[in-house]
């Protein structure tokens, strides 16, 4: 049957995170004393494709949760411009993260890293691979591993152990706690996407995916499922900046998702508002029911987590979504159009 295997990912998801959870738990010393010998005043996350969109979202939490200065930059840009990457005197640290482990701009990201004297860690679900050789220190997602082209347990393996890494460095015993909370919420939470997402969106023909602060990431890799498994239209953007030119292209052809924040709820509830009215079918999700009643979908995760937590469980959306509507375009998720399972040069 088509898209077997990336269901049974998708399903599989909150036992991965729990695997996750004890390799980080397991690895936790050894990336505490590289952050010890080498005192980064820096951590910046890279990758690419879904490891890139993983590394936004990671970013983002790192900063706001362990006030360590952090962004994202896609490996690619490491390779071509490092000047505009690396700040001279200044004590990065870089976490590269692959499902493959082989993605070729990734494995020169850290090579090129490596050349600069700055320390290196690697997350990956393929422990034998040349990111695992050439990072400091490897962590591995052992049962983040697809047979599918597109990355969806391993995606959110990865950014748990990102997740895990910013609460460590903030000695956050609070996300931490939240954290080891996901693999249970998991459960329902991927059933209620799959249930939820069967027919959403089967209609309209094009995709906006809104997310802020951590979520922009998942806005991102939501886009790139939808684009990956359906070929279905999709753009990502800030909420905020939609208001700022792209809602002129916004009709009844739209589907508007918006991964709801904490932060930002009163904004968004305003922003969901004005994307009706512009004929779009809006769809929200946060935690609490209360954030935004007017739309045309409310999902309420009802999971009392923080921004930064929450967004793992937003995760499941995305890749059901976009599953379903491949499926119901008659597509085969398992086997996107022209798309290999790692990108080499
Ligand atoms: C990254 C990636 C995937 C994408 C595609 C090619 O791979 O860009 O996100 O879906 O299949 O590879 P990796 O570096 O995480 O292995």
């Amino acid at each position: 049957m088509e898209g077997t295997r990336t269901l049974r990912e998708i399903v599989e998801q909150p036992e991965a995170w729990a695997a996750a959870m004890r390799s980080f738990g397991a690895a936790a010393p050894e990336v505490a004393r590289l952050f010890r010998e080498r005192d980064p005043d820096e951590v910046i996350f890279t990758g690419c494709g879904s490891s890139y969109y993983l590394s936004m979202t990671a970013a983002a939490s790192m900063q706001s949760v362990a006030g360590l200065r952090a962004r994202a930059v896609p490996a690619s840009e490491i390779l071509q411009y490092p000047g505009s990457v690396f700040v001279p005197g200044s004590r990065p640290l870089l976490v590269a993260s692959s499902r493959s482990g082989t993605t070729t701009e990734t494995v020169r990201a850290v090579e090129v890293a490596r050349r600069r004297g700055i320390p290196t860690l690697g997350l990956t679900c393929t422990s034998r691979s040349p990111l695992a050789r050439q990072a400091d220190i490897s962590v591995h997602s052992p049962k983040g591993r697809e047979e599918s082209v597109v990355m969806t347990k391993s995606f959110s393996s990865l950014l748990l152990l990102s997740l895990l890494l910013a609460a460590d460095r903030a000695g956050s015993s609070a996300l931490r706690g939240e954290l080891r909370r996901l693999p249970v919420l998991g459960r329902r939470i991927v059933k209620a996407a799959l249930t939820l997402c069967a027919d959403l969106g089967a209609g309209e023909s094009r995709f906006v995916f809104l997310g802020g602060g951590p979520a922009y990431g998942i806005a991102w890799e939501a886009m790139l499922k939808m684009t990956e498994m359906a070929q279905r239209p999709a753009v990502a953007y800030h909420p905020l900046e939609f208001r700022h030119g792209p809602i002129a292209a916004v009709g009844p052809e739209t589907v508007a998702v918006l991964f709801g924040s904490r932060a930002g709820a009163r904004l968004e509830a305003d922003l969901a508002g004005d994307l009706r009215r512009s004929g779009a079918m809006v769809v929200s999700l946060q935690d609490d029911w209360r954030g935004n009643a007017d739309v045309d979908v409310n999902v309420a995760l009802g999971v009392r987590l923080s921004d930064e937590a929450r967004c793992l469980l937003y995760a499941p959306f995305a890749q059901a979504l976009a599953y379903h509507r491949a499926i119901g375009a008659g597509l085969d998720p398992d086997f996107p159009r022209d798309l290999t399972y790692a990108v080499h040069l």
